[in-house]
């Protein structure tokens, strides 16, 4: 009699815990489709179905699946590789479309390397809350899917390396310096600029270049970073060719930065560098690194320096 009793409680128990399991997939709310809405720009694949149930069963089966959207007159679905929590801006009303998110073990944006992240935000956006630490990217370098670190607090992948700002001139050797506070590996580096301006001729100031066209073309900057013993990391596109000034070496073009811009990011580095605690790197202004024509140079540029670490 008591077996008996008991073990309906434990069928009546089950029962129970499986609805409330199958309703809330660890944990969470469940998620419902939304009639009328789609998201768009991110499907990564379709499939003809008779129902969106189908759709569901196929998406839980690959990692990449984070969303559906449901094409109702054409019986196909679309599988999408965001949310639109990650996306707001592309969740976008259809009226013969219907959206439904991954229901049971979506993977977390970033968290492998078949669903890289394009950033730190979109992860944390994605995820409503994540943790520092690595994660995929597609964005450090194009066709590939790369581990980089995430500070979640900073929402950047960027660790700031100076404590005071790092200053430097335009003549006489008067590079910056610092120095690494952690070891690791580096994809790239960037400055962002606190104070001052440097000039290349009389009456030519800028935060990190020399506005003369004639003489450096679209090469304008010419904020270098070095190793200690003065030898250039490869962080840009740099001139190889003199025009006859001798001051060309060293300058260079980055796409969206100007002689005049917040922030001096630098390209990628052609490998990630491994890089030591203590590790001390120059600033220079690519004319005095050259010592060329610095005679009439003048002036000083400060900013911090930030490292983006794997
Ligand atoms: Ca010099
Ligand atoms: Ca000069």
């Amino acid at each position: 009699m008591t077996a008996r009793i008991v073990f309906r409680i434990s069928v009546l128990v089950l029962l129970l815990y499986s609805a409330v399991t199958q309703k809330c997939p660890g944990g969470g709310p469940s998620e419902r489709s939304i009639l009328g809405w789609m998201l768009q720009g991110h499907v990564y694949d379709t499939l003809l179905a008779e129902r969106p149930f189908t759709c569901v069963l196929k998406c839980r089966e690959d990692n990449r699946c984070q969303s559906l959207n449901w094409v109702i007159s054409l019986l196909t679905c679309e599988f999408n590789n965001r949310t639109k929590e990650a996306r707001p801006e592309d969740f976008i009303r259809n009226p013969d479309r219907s959206y439904y998110r991954r229901d049971l073990e979506r993977v977390p944006l970033g968290s492998i390397q078949e669903l890289p992240a394009e950033s730190c935000d979109e992860i944390k956006r994605s995820e409503g809350r994540a943790v520092s630490g690595k994660y995929w990217f597609s964005t450090v370098k194009s066709g590939t899917s790369v581990l980089a670190h995430c500070n979640m607090d900073t929402n950047e992948n960027w660790k700031k390396i100076n404590i005071d700002p790092v200053c430097f001139g335009a003549r006489d050797d008067s590079y910056g310096v610092f120095k690494i506070k952690d070891s690791g590996v580096i994809y790239s580096f960037k400055l962002v600029y606190l104070n001052g301006s440097v000039s290349c001729a009389p009456g030519f100031y800028s935060y990190w270049g020399c506005h003369i066209p004639s003489q450096y073309k679209d090469k304008t900057l010419l904020t270098v970073i070095t190793f200690k013993n003065n030898s250039a990391l490869m962080l840009a596109d740099y001139e190889k060719l003199d025009y006859g000034h001798g001051c060309q070496y060293y300058s260079y073009y980055i796409e969206g930065v100007g002689v005049n811009h917040p922030e001096l990011q630098f390209n990628i580095l052609p490998s990630p560098m491994s890089v030591f605690v203590g590790q001390e790197f120059h600033i220079w202004f690519g004319a005095d690194l050259k010592n060329c024509s610095e005679d009439n140079n003048s002036g000083q540029t400060c900013a911090d320096v930030y490292a983006w670490y794997a």
